[in-house]
């Protein structure tokens, strides 16, 4: 350890993702030994300081902070990991990028691409390293479709079908608001499944078939009223709970994206197809280690969908782990998103996706719910 370069984290939010993060930063340096950059847990800051002390020692951060603004202040913190709630990402964000710390941030990267393209701004000016824990780009089957697209494997690509599916707020007695349910109320996260789950679709999908021209979509509040946490009072909800839009991309393919939080029975199911002239690929979640490929080239007689285990040791990313035939999971996306920041502050080259890329994602999201909303295509 004494030759590696320590990157002193500071840990904004230490719920769901402050946990997924950590597990990341911890798990890195075992997996990716020959990384020069090694992850150091130096701090760790949440409001309530019984709780932030409970989760420090629990995953062996050095200290703690109650105000954010005090950990970015530090000497002792090079980079700010943000885990919080979405309509604080940027005011910790641009506060970080001021005080020169490389900055992680949990996706969404912002409430809308207003905020968004301040944050790409502060980044830019002041040179500092960044990226969104976009972190399905990183599971090795949705990294070796990439491989396969950039190969050329599919050819002219015509048609790209999203869906992210879940039901866990079909109850009409849950609140919005607050620790655990902020993702229902609209100050903090900024929309509904658009920006929480349409948002993983989109940043996949732009990486893997490009920009995204215009969109026509359609949103549905099922549920319009809710006990909000935090005043105690029923208030209007003002998120998006189901959404779904179609799209033309610049390479002339179409796209379908669907999201909702009330389809019974599907908990995560983020699915992806891709059809090309000459082959077709299938993911997903529930299922993450396979790769569901339909190459036309193939002789006729045996010609059929093929479920490829990704877990050989020449696949994506699964060199580091076990032996073949032994699968990874929904975690070690996160390890792996680790592994490529401490890789660009070896290399000098950007963390994909970067803020900027984000924003692409974020306007994207922005045009979705203006479209919806006037019931008119937008272009992005
Ligand atoms: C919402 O339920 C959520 O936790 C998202 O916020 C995450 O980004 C997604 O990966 C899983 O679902």
């Amino acid at each position: 350890m004494s030759d590696r370069i320590p990157v002193r984290i500071g840990l904004v939010g230490y719920g769901f993702m402050g946990r997924t993060h950590t597990n990341g930063y911890k798990r890195v340096g075992d997996f990716f030994p020959e990384l020069k950059h090694r992850p150091v847990l130096k701090a760790v800051c949440g409001r309530s300081e019984q709780r932030v002390r409970e989760f420090a020692d629990q995953w062996g951060y050095e200290s703690t902070e109650t105000d954010w603004r005090v950990l970015i202040d530090r000497d002792d913190i090079d980079a700010i990991d943000i885990c919080t709630p979405n309509n604080v990402h940027a005011e910790i964000a641009m506060a970080a990028a001021e005080a020169g710390k490389m900055i992680l941030c949990e996706k969404p990267l912002a409430l809308n691409a207003a905020e968004g393209a301040q944050m790409v701004a502060a980044v830019e000016k002041a040179g500092v390293p960044n990226t969104v824990w976009y972190n399905y780009r990183r599971v090795p089957a949705v990294t070796l479709a990439k491989q396969l697209i950039d190969e050329g494997r599919l050819g002219r690509i015509f048609h790209y079908r999203a869906n992210f599916l879940q039901d866990w707020t079909i109850a009409e007695d849950l609140p919005q608001g607050g620790e655990a349910l902020w993702r229902l109320d609209v100050q903090a996260a900024g929309s509904g499944v658009t920006g929480d789950l349409l948002a993983h679709c989109i940043d996949t999908a732009l990486w893997l078939n490009g920009s995204i021209t215009d969109v026509s979509a359609m949103t549905e509040t099922f549920v319009r009223e809710r006990m909000h946490t935090l005043t105690g009072k029923v208030e209007p909800v003002g998120i998006d709970d189901a959404c779904a839009f179609l799209c033309h991309f610049q390479n002339g393919s179409l796209g379908l994206f669907e999201s909702t939080r009330y389809a019974r029975g599907h908990k995560a199911l983020y699915t992806l197809e891709i059809n090309g002239e000459k082959a077709s690929i299938r993911w997903d979640l529930h299922d993450l280690h396979r790769l569901e490929y339909f190459d036309h080239g193939d002789d006729s007689v045996v010609r059929g969908w093929r479920s490829v285990h990704v877990t050989d040791s020449d696949m994506p990313y699964m060199d580091r782990w076990w032996v073949p035939g032994l699968q990874i999971g929904y975690e070690h996306t996160f390890v792996h998103q680790v592994a490529d920041f401490l890789k660009s502050l070896d290399s000098g080259e950007p963390c994909r996706p970067t803020f900027q890329d984000a924003q692409e994602t974020q306007k994207v999201c922005d045009a979705v719910l203006q479209s919806a909303q006037e019931r008119s295509w937008k272009t992005v």
